[in-house]
């Protein structure tokens, strides 16, 4: 059996951390991405009694760091077949007229322009092999618009056109993409989103929200079907939400 090998952005937190272990447990061999190299040691130390994790620190905003990181990888690790386009935040909440432009910079660097220079600097050798597969982590953010989500919704909306747009382009070379969209998931998200202000702790209580491990299964789910099966769009809430502003609270 050929063992598949995965990148994963945003490795060192929440969704993509969640992911690695649950990859690692199907012997999925690892590339774990993001810029806290302490973090990334810890979990290639807790991994690698189960796969082989190779570790990469870059900002995805930098564009020739991010390809340099992955034209650097060792020719065990250089044929990649999954690749998890995860790395993201919110930067912010606030209405469109008093948003700070370092935070829209911010997202629009990192959630989507940062997904085009990774998948830029991995799909060429995909295109080359005939056969990959691309998960991008949208959100339901990227489907509907919710007050003061003004341009983290842009930037998951431009997620999925981007998605669409990969599926149209790299389906004549046989390589699947699809997007996985959750809802809320307890993860640093919130942390990242109002930078340390402790209101950051409240966004999870009184609701059972989705667990990081939650998205992880079903990324693997998506990852696992046979080759004639691409899950295309999969969005997935907490049972007690039913869109971006209804969330039935205890
Ligand atoms: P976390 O904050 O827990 O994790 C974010 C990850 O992204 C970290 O590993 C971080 O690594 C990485 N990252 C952030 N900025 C950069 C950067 N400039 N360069 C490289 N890596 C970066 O959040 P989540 O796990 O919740 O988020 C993962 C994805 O899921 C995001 O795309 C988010 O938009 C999406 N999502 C989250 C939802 C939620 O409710 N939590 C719901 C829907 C979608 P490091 O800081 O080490 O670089
Ligand atoms: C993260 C979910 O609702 O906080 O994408 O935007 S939400």
């Amino acid at each position: 059996m050929n063992t598949k090998i995965a990148l994963i952005t945003g490795a060192t937190s929440g969704i993509g951390k969640s992911t690695a272990f649950e990859f690692a447990k199907h012997n999925i061999k690892l590339i774990l991405c993001g810029r806290r190299q302490e973090r990334l040691d810890d979990i290639q130390k807790e991994l690698e009694n189960q796969t082989e994790v190779y570790t990469l620190s870059f900002d995805v905003r930098d564009k020739k760091a991010t390809q340099d990181a992955i034209n650097s990888l060792p020719d065990t690790f250089s044929n990649i077949d999954i690749l998890i386009n995860n790395a993201g935040n919110a930067h912010g909440l606030d209405t469109i007229q008093d948003g700070d432009t370092d935070d829209w910079d911010a997202m629009m660097d990192i959630n989507v322009k940062g997904v085009l220079y990774v998948s830029k600097a991995i799909m060429p050798k995909m295109v080359a092999r005939k056969s990959g597969h691309i998960i991008n982590i949208g959100s339901s953010a990227g489907k509907e618009v919710y007050p003061k989500g003004n341009v983290y919704c842009a930037t998951k909306h431009a997620v999925l056109a981007i998605t669409e747009g990969m599926r149209i382009d790299l389906n004549p070379y046989g390589i699947k993409v699809g997007a996985v969209n959750p809802g809320l998931v307890e993860t640093e998200f919130s942390k990242v989103r109002f930078k340390g202000d402790p209101k950051a702790d409240s966004v999870y209580k009184g609701f059972e929200a989705l667990q990081p491990q939650d998205i992880a299964e079903i990324i693997y789910f998506v990852v696992s079907r046979p080759y004639h099966v691409n899950i295309a769009d999969l969005l997935v809430f907490p049972t007690a939400q039913a869109n971006s502003t209804t969330v039935k609270k205890n």
